[in-house]
């Protein structure tokens, strides 16, 4: 979903343009403008919050794989090519001609001040526990400078949590690996274990659901033999989240084999002879986080136990955009 491709805090970054689920500075810039010029998508299922994203313009479409082109979006325009190579030629073309950056700047403030201030707390929310966007908070608290200066890389998986995780501020380039296209659950394990080994010097990250965990948890005996320094965060609501919340919505609250076997993660991680911290007091979160990404020199599980009934930012933001009230 492009995240990091422009920093988070540039004057020029609307947010995310992902439907209902993403932010809704972004998605007004999208649904107001005459030419969309995406480069580098393919309009998934959550990069466009199920194909929620209004596009109203003409619309143009950079892609190296000409299979995604007019599939979920009507093109005015294909262009087949990289997307590196398309913006570079593109930017020799346009550089100092146009209304410049001042008017984007503008633009954006202006969408800014209309919307006016778009907090938004999860349904369900639990003051008293830890709810996923306090996990996504803290997460991002603790390793901000890292992620600021590119010396971080976080990977995330498919689930509820991962739809929390679109809220995670990202800086730079190739910092941030999200399996939005096909969401492949298990992904972010291996992932994490991949990076390390292809940049030894970075922090990273592995956020996950405990479904997920089930899947790939066992690549993590790779990194314990390698001693490959990554931190393994579980979203721990011990079950399928995402799903038991569509059996709830959908199926008239007929929840049903949705739950997740309640496995100790941290004695999974001694059996491996790595580190764990369990966390389940809110007051604990961002220094067990600390501890697991830079307070040792092993592989290191945070069981982070969430409250179960808070929905995920986004989803709460998808709800309210069709139900129209909490
Ligand atoms: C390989 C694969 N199998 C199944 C799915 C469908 N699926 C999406 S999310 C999910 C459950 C995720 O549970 P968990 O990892 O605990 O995350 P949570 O929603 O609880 O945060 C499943 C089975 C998928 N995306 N990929
Ligand atoms: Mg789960």
């Amino acid at each position: 979903m492009g995240k990091g491709a422009i920093p988070f805090d540039h004057p020029l970054h609307g947010g995310l343009a992902a439907g209902y689920f993403g932010d809704t500075v972004a998605v007004k810039l999208v649904e107001n403008a005459d030419v969309v010029l995406a480069v580098g998508t393919r309009f998934s299922e959550l990069g466009t919050g199920m194909w929620s994203l209004p596009i109203r313009g003409r619309l143009i479409h950079v892609n190296v794989d000409p299979n995604d082109i007019g599939r979920n979006y009507k093109t005015d325009l294909a262009i087949i090519s990289d997307a590196l190579e398309f913006l570079n030629t593109l930017y020799d073309r346009v550089k100092g001609k146009g209304p410049g950056r001042d008017r984007g700047i503008k633009l954006i403030n202006e969408v800014k001040a209309s919307v006016g201030n778009q907090q938004l707390r999860e349904l369900g929310y639990d003051e008293s526990r830890i709810n996923p966007s306090d996990l996504v908070r803290a997460l991002s608290h603790v390793i901000d400078s890292d992620m600021r200066e590119g010396k971080a890389i976080v990977t995330c998986d498919a689930g509820g949590n991962q739809v929390a995780m679109f809220e995670l501020p990202v800086y730079k380039p190739r910092t941030y690996f999200n399996p939005a296209g096909f969401t492949s659950l298990g992904f972010a394990i291996p992932a994490a274990i991949g990076a390390k080994v292809a940049r030894p010097d970075a922090t990273v990250v592995a956020t996950t659901g405990d479904a997920a965990f089930f899947m790939t948890g066992m690549e993590i005996a790779t990194a314990a033999e390698l001693n490959l320094k990554v931190a393994f965060v579980i979203f721990n609501d011990r079950a399928q989240g995402v799903l038991k919340l569509q059996q709830r919505l959908l199926y008239g609250g007929k929840v049903y084999a949705s739950h997740t076997y309640p496995m100790d993660f941290c004695k999974f991680a001694e059996s491996l002879n790595i580190d764990c911290v369990r966390i389940s007091d809110k007051k604990e979160l961002e220094d067990g986080l600390d501890k697991c990404i830079y307070g040792t020199n092993k592989p290191c599980i945070a069981d982070v136990l969430v409250n179960p009934d808070a929905v995920p930012t986004p989803i709460t933001r998808q709800l309210m955009a069709i139900f129209g009230k909490r």
